[in-house]
């Protein structure tokens, strides 16, 4: 069984697995430790990751980049226009369902596919790399998604995974995975089972190619508790180069007298440029942009300072600061409080990053020690934090006991028609999940409902419904036209049952904000409170409502905690019976309908990538052998060609090397390579074996002689 940890980033993915000696990050098929996040599509097949990132420039219309910045999102988005254009080449069109989609020439067709098919392509050449490390398919994996993912871009990476038959054991926000990775490894943690316990509080700030991600954790031996997070989701090293891309065209227009801006592979390649450049100057002051036949047929080139750098991403910078201030204020602590700060993802490499971030976390603190630290690193630990997360949830691996309580984002309401039943509060919605609290939790929700105005055998249903809170989710960073629908719960056939004392009856259901981030209605019941007489085999219940004590259950005041105590009275005892209702839910997953036709063109294109592949491998081996051969024929195998064969044999090799310059040689099937191997072969084989045989017959009488 595979335990797999996938960092599945902007620009780049990680991945790693738990072994039994620890984490390893595994390496791609050109042995780099992290995969370009990208697909591109040619007239022959697919090519996924490393392969598509070198396609960029040559087919710069049918590469896609951006996957997980668009996947689960609509195409009337626009923030897409605004923030995620300007980095896409391919060609941005509407599908069938709204969704935000490509459309690319593939096998010399106009093709369209949604981002969440793009990252199931992606995710299957994941799934290869890794299996190929490991020697068995991979299928149990957890992987990472930015902690501003709504539920809908939660269950879309969910849907793209399963399409190519990974098993998603958890979805685990980034800066959570990189606080179970520092934490599982501490062995000088508090220890909350002595007195005065202070718990170490760490910040996780990950800026990395697209957003930027803050979380403040505390740490006690066993556990972390993300106490409060903010994000920015259109800050990261993409727009860092997007405002160098900015200057130096103007650089160019004026020295050069050309728009660069007006011509997007000009655009593409000097922003590749520019990144090289930022990071260069991320250990330099100063350095020369240099780009090769930008348009034109020109070359430019030009100096660029660090000082004159960091003036451009000013306002970008600005942005740290509140996003800091907002991350401690939801986790309730001060900058004091900090213990130490842990940098993750490549945009914290920047000087003047650092320095915002060590001059504001050293707070009161002598600003000559910095909190800043570097336990992590940078680029992998969230794809280790991953691969912990699946060990401590696979049955096969044995870790640490560790316990991981994340944080709410985006505040959730239910709300309920109150014309059939009357819910906690007049309002028809309530608040139920709020920002900051905790994930997972659960939360019991208690209506009253005319069960008495039920006519006998007819029933009822109650539809309940789950968004985000549309204004404060878009405040805390919620993409602005993702629709704050989560979703609906119908509570089907709810009629009097036998006994039921009317007046007594609730309808209660539980409400899970789940490890995942996704909102689920776990059980629904009738509840009748009822006067039982005591007896003394009450332990059963008892251990029942342990159960449902284990619900984080805070209750505010329209959410009511269940069964309260039981009233002392001698010999009767107040008791709550429930009767299980069903529940139907919709929520933003794709339908299975949808799902099967991914699946199958999904498997169908990675058949015919493999065909691609498996036949150019037959080509070479075929002309390998022709080349191979002939020129053995004269020398080697010389004295073991049967002399009324050989110009034959060296003519059929000769015709060979033609056919395969042939258009019909060089497009031919993969059977057809193999018979015309195999024909050779014929003729070949038996030379080479009385060439082997003569040569290998003195070694052996030589080694038989030896152990004698
Ligand atoms: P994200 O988490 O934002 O979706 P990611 O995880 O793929 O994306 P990272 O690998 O953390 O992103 O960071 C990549 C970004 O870091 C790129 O924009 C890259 O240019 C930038 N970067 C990497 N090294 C440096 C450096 N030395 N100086 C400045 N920037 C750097
Ligand atoms: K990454
Ligand atoms: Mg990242």
């Amino acid at each position: 069984m595979s335990v797999v940890g996938i960092d599945f980033g902007g620009l780049n993915t990680v991945i790693a697995v738990a072994r039994n000696r620890g984490i390893d990050v595994v390496c791609n098929e050109v042995s780099n430790r992290k995969t370009p996040s990208q697909v591109s599509f040619g007239p022959k097949q697919r090519y996924l990751g490393e392969s598509a990132k070198t396609q960029e420039n040559s087919n710069f219309k049918n590469t896609v980049s951006q996957l997980k910045r668009l996947i689960g999102r609509q195409f009337s988005d626009p923030e897409i226009q605004e923030y995620e254009a300007p980095f896409i080449n391919a060609q941005l069109v509407e599908g069938d369902c709204g969704e935000v989609s490509v459309k690319v020439m593939y096998q010399n067709e106009p093709r369209v596919f949604t981002f969440t098919q793009l990252v199931a392509m992606y995710l299957g050449k994941i799934r290869d790399i890794t299996s190929a490390e490991l020697k068995i398919p991979m299928s149990d994996c957890v992987i990472s998604v930015p902690g501003w993912f709504t539920e809908k871009q939660r269950r879309a990476l969910n849907d793209a995974a399963d399409i190519a038959g990974l098993n998603v054991l958890r979805l685990i926000n980034d800066t959570t995975a990189s606080a179970l990775g520092y934490g599982i490894t501490k062995t000088d943690l508090p220890d909350p089972s002595l007195p005065n316990c202070k718990p170490k509080i760490v910040a996780f700030v990950d800026i990395g190619y697209s957003n930027a991600q803050v979380s403040i954790v505390s740490f006690v031996k066993g556990k972390l508790t993300v106490k409060g997070t903010a994000y920015n989701p259109n800050f990261g090293g993409r727009n860092i180069d997007l405002a160098l891309v900015k200057h130096c065209a103007e650089q160019i227009k004026e020295k050069y007298k050309m728009d660069v801006l007006t011509n997007p592979k000009a655009t593409f390649r000097l922003r590749t440029q520019c990144e090289k450049t930022k990071k260069i100057l991320s250990a330099n002051p100063v350095t020369i942009l240099n780009v090769e036949n930008i348009m034109n047929d020109r070359d430019v080139s030009m100096t660029v300072k660090r000082e004159e750098f960091e003036e451009l991403i000013k306002p970008y910078l600005e942005t740290l600061e509140p996003l800091l201030q907002d991350a401690l204020k939801v986790a309730k602590v001060t900058i004091d409080d900090i213990d130490s700060v842990e940098l993750v993802g490549g945009t914290t490499r920047i000087p003047c990053v650092k320095k915002i971030l060590n001059d504001f976390f050293s707070g009161s603190d002598d600003a000559t020690k910095s909190k800043l630290s570097t336990t992590l690193n940078q680029d992998e630990c969230v794809a280790r934090g991953c691969a912990f997360m699946c060990a401590i949830h696979s049955p096969v691996f044995r870790v640490r006991d560790f316990t991981v309580q994340d944080c709410n984002d985006y505040p959730i309401e239910i709300n309920w028609d109150n014309n059939t039943f009357e819910g906690p509060v007049p309002e028809g919605k309530v608040e139920i999940f709020s920002v900051g609290n905790a994930v997972p939790s659960a939360k019991r929700c208690t209506f009253t409902c005319p069960i008495a105005n039920i006519p006998n055998g007819n029933a009822v249903s109650c539809q309940i419904n789950a968004n985000y809170i549309y204004d404060k989710a878009v405040e805390r960073g919620m993409p602005k036209a993702i629709a704050p629908a989560i979703s609906e719960w119908v509570i089907n056939n709810i009629k009097p049952v036998e006994n039921l004392e009317a007046e007594n009856v609730k309808l209660s259901v539980v409400a899970k904000l789940n490890a995942n981030g996704f909102v689920e209605f776990t059980e629904a019941n009738l509840v009748e409170e009822v006067m039982v007489e005591v007896k003394e085999d009450k332990k059963e219940e008892k251990k029942e409502e342990k159960k449902e004590g284990e619900e984080n259950e805070e209750s505010g005041e329209a959410m009511e905690t269940e069964n309260a105590e039981a009233e002392k009275q001698p010999k009767m005892k107040k008791v709550t019976r429930k009767h299980p209702l069903t529940i139907t839910s919709r929520n933003t997953a794709l339908p299975t309908s949808i799902m099967n036709t991914y699946r199958e063109a999904e498997n169908q294109m990675h058949a015919q990538d493999k065909l691609v592949i498996d036949t150019e491998y037959k080509k070479n081996a075929l002309e390998e052998y022709v080349y191979d051969t002939r020129s053995k024929v004269g020398y080697t195998y010389a004295d073991f060609v049967d002399p009324s064969i050989k110009d034959d044999f060296l003519k059929q090799l000769d015709d060979m090397e033609d056919w395969l310059y042939t258009d019909e040689g060089s497009e031919a099937t993969k059977s057809v390579y193999v018979k015309k191997l195999e024909d050779l072969k014929k003729i070949g084989d038996p030379i080479a074996l009385r060439y082997r045989e003569s040569n290998e017959r003195p070694n052996a009488e030589q080694a038989l002689r030896e152990t004698i």
